[in-house]
């Protein structure tokens, strides 16, 4: 596909899907929403990690609002369910482990983009805004979903009502986010996490990943009884083997992702 709205590079098993319209705070329309769709979809099958971030100063404004000339005009629930929907269900869905490297403002849906990531490091100059209100909305884009297991009830409810940017190390202290990065040293240090991910056990993350959030909805028995079966699936695994051989053998392992 050739993508007009964003970039996806894949070098040494790494995707790196760069949200591209810098001029408008690579804010989201619906060419740019099926972009990422086909671009996430591509890196889990090409890649054993993917990276999501922006172009320029900004992550992802949320909604482009000029989209159609004025946003107010479009029919919010067909967009959110026929557009974002997917969206979000491809990365939240995705079979390797997803990194948001918020390098910038996240505002609106781009802040709740950044959430549907597996892991969010931030640049210690973003922010994340659940700007809805402003605007007469209620957080979307999965807001609802991430905010209150993320942060909390009251943090979530603060962050909704009152529409104010939650700095890096706020956002950090909250447990919303996994590192606040000096911005100097932001990209080498998203590049090298995402390599360390990229030659790891890409089977088992994937595992971890489905354990993890099943953890929301189970209880303690069947939690423990989809670990069983997980495990049971990972002890399958060449890396598996291989992990166990490297630390008997005193090296490094070389993990294949299978
Ligand atoms: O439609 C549906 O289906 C509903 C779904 C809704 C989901 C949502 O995401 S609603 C929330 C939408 N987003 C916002 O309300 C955030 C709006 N933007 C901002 O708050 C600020 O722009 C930022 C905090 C992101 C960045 O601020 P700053 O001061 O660094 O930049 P700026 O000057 O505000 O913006 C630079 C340009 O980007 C500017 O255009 P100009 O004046 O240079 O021509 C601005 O209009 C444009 N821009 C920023 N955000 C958006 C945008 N253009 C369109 N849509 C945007 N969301």
């Amino acid at each position: 596909m050739d993508y007009q709205t964003i970039q996806l590079t894949i070098d040494q098993d790494v995707a790196v899907l760069t949200l591209n319209r810098a001029d408008r705070m690579n804010a989201l329309n619906t060419q740019m929403r099926a972009e990422i769709d086909h671009a996430v979809r591509s890196s889990g099958d090409l890649a054993r990690v993917l990276v999501i971030t922006g172009a320029g100063r900004a992550f992802c404004a949320g909604q482009d609002l000029g989209e159609g000339g004025n946003a107010s005009q479009v029919d919010l629930e067909r967009t959110l369910r026929d557009e974002y929907e997917p969206m979000l269900e491809r990365i939240y869905s995705c079979p390797i482990p997803t990194i948001a490297a918020v390098n910038g403002a996240a505002a609106g849906a781009g802040a709740n983009l950044a959430l549907a990531a597996d892991v969010v490091i931030a640049s210690e100059e973003a922010s994340f805004t659940q700007a809805f209100t402003k605007i007469g909305l209620i957080p979307d884009a999965g807001g609802t979903y991430w905010l209150p297991r993320q942060v909390g009830f009251a943090r979530a409810m603060g962050a909704a009502l009152f529409a104010e940017p939650i700095t890096a190390h706020q956002a950090l202290e909250w447990g919303m986010i996994w590192e606040a990065v000096p911005p100097a040293a932001f990209e080498a240090h998203w590049r090298a996490r995402a390599q360390a991910l990229a030659s790891g056990p890409t089977v088992a993350y994937a595992k971890v990943k489905q354990a993890l959030r099943a953890s929301y909805r189970n209880t303690l028995e069947e939690q423990l009884s989809l670990e069983a079966k997980l495990q049971g699936d990972c002890g399958h695994t060449r890396d598996f083997k291989e992990g166990v051989l490297a630390f008997l053998e005193k090296r490094k392992p070389q993990f294949e992702g299978r």
